[in-house]
């Protein structure tokens, strides 16, 4: 049997909408045309709590996928939770992390496995059957990751003798980040599967389990701009009889990472490298608007502090072209260390932090060309609302009054 591990599409991801949509959809259709089963190792959706317009994303991508015509069919089903699945059809996939909810309570996408769109394989085991050949999948949703090993405990799961046997799961693992003690270990994976599969992570793994390979196909849609998300995005297809798999790529959006060190930096000298740089990686992309993370490090010319790098004026520049991150913590600012040396030692040249405060506000409010003679503090109070709304309609006010002071 071929085995499309398609993963992490997140549906409804605000930040590239469009792309989460049409990418889940052209790598699904592509891969249902490829293989005889669909699994989905989880965040099919971004939220726990999608809005109807995403939901009908899903549902329209799904139902779609269902009415295709599919040679392998599920024949059996169990689970730990008496769960109940309604479709035979074998698209078969796992709640991630993204879309988890307290125990019991229905995420969205046990929705889709109640609609009848996919199987929701849950703590529970699928056997799909195409001619002679079985395959039986146990997976586990996502889950906070300190609980993965005592549910799997609980649970003691055991692969089906004479079937092809796939261990589905969405978590961290400690071979791959190792930063928790609570991520699971991959020999603390249960024993006896065939194929080791998981989501989560959103760029493409190959290893081993158990001496069986394990692969993680990557997320669909760029989400983390990590360095690792530069390579092309896709999914596997795997040979059940022959034990090997490909890498198929799907078409995305563009992503580099570029790293820029600049000595000496004024804003301007910042200003006309980044934009050297951007727009010849832009340049290599045409027509397609690419993702570009800029990393920016140096140490920042005397009497310049990181505030002034025109970061917003850049971005304004570019935004019809890129969509740019631009990130300046590894820029060494002196200025303001010093200023915050300062004021974690006390001092501060014999003001309160009070006066120290007012007058670093008025400093910048004169910057911007702001009337100096302004009441600093009522303006701060006013700021201070919690409401962001509420907080500029009483600051437009409060400018109003000034400039305006005989109607007030
Ligand atoms: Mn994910």
């Amino acid at each position: 049997m071929k085995i499309a591990i398609i993963s992490d599409f997140h549906i409804g991801y605000e930040r590239f909408y469009e792309d989460a949509y049409i990418q889940a959809k052209n790598a699904l259709d592509l891969a249902a045309s490829m293989a005889d089963a669909l699994i989905i190792p989880g965040d099919v959706f971004d939220k726990r709590n999608p809005k109807p317009e995403v939901l009908a994303q899903a549902i329209n991508i799904f139902r779609e996928l269902k009415q295709r015509h599919w040679n392998a069919h599920v024949v059996s089903f169990s689970s730990a939770n008496n769960t109940k699945i309604h479709t035979n059809i074998p698209i078969i996939a796992i709640p991630g992390t993204h879309e988890r909810t307290a125990e019991g309570k229905e995420n969205p996408l046990t929705l889709l496995s109640l609609a009848g769109l996919l199987v929701d394989n849950s703590e529970s085991v699928v056997t799909i059957k195409k001619d002679d050949e079985c395959v039986s999948i146990f997976a586990l949703g996502g889950l906070s990751e300190e609980m993965v090993k005592p549910r799997l405990k609980e649970l003691d799961p055991k692969p089906v003798p004479n079937n092809f046997n796939i261990f589905m799961f969405h978590q961290s693992t400690y071979e791959l980040l190792p930063f928790s003690e609570h991520f699971i270990h991959n020999d603390e994976l249960p024993q006896g599967y065939d194929l080791y599969v998981n989501g989560h992570i959103h760029n493409k793994v190959i290893d081993k389990i158990h001496n069986k390979d394990f692969l993680i196909p990557g997320s669909t849609v760029l989400t983390q701009l990590k360095d690792g998300e530069q390579e092309e995005k896709g999914f596997f297809i795997y040979d059940t009889v022959t034990k090997t798999f490909d890498f198929i790529k799907i078409k995305s959006r563009p992503f580099t990472s570029i790293r820029i060190k600049i000595d000496s930096v004024t804003p301007k000298k910042f200003s006309e490298t980044l934009e050297y740089e951007i727009s010849s990686v832009i340049e290599k992309y045409l027509p397609e608007k690419p993702i570009i993370k800029v990393n920016v490090s140096g140490n920042i010319e005397k009497g310049f502090k990181r505030l002034d790098m025109p970061i917003r004026s850049i971005l304004v520049r570019f935004e019809d072209k890129v969509y740019l991150e631009i990130e300046t913590k590894d820029l060494v600012d002196a200025e303001t260390e010093k200023q915050i040396a300062d004021i974690q030692e006390g001092k501060m040249y014999g003001q309160s932090i009070k006066e120290y405060g007012s007058n670093l506000f008025r400093s910048k409010l004169t910057e911007h060309g702001f009337d100096i003679n302004i009441n600093v503090m009522e303006l701060f109070a006013i700021l201070c609302s919690s409401k962001k709304e509420r907080a500029l309609k009483e600051a437009n006010e409060f400018f109003d009054k000034i400039s305006n002071p005989i109607s007030s």
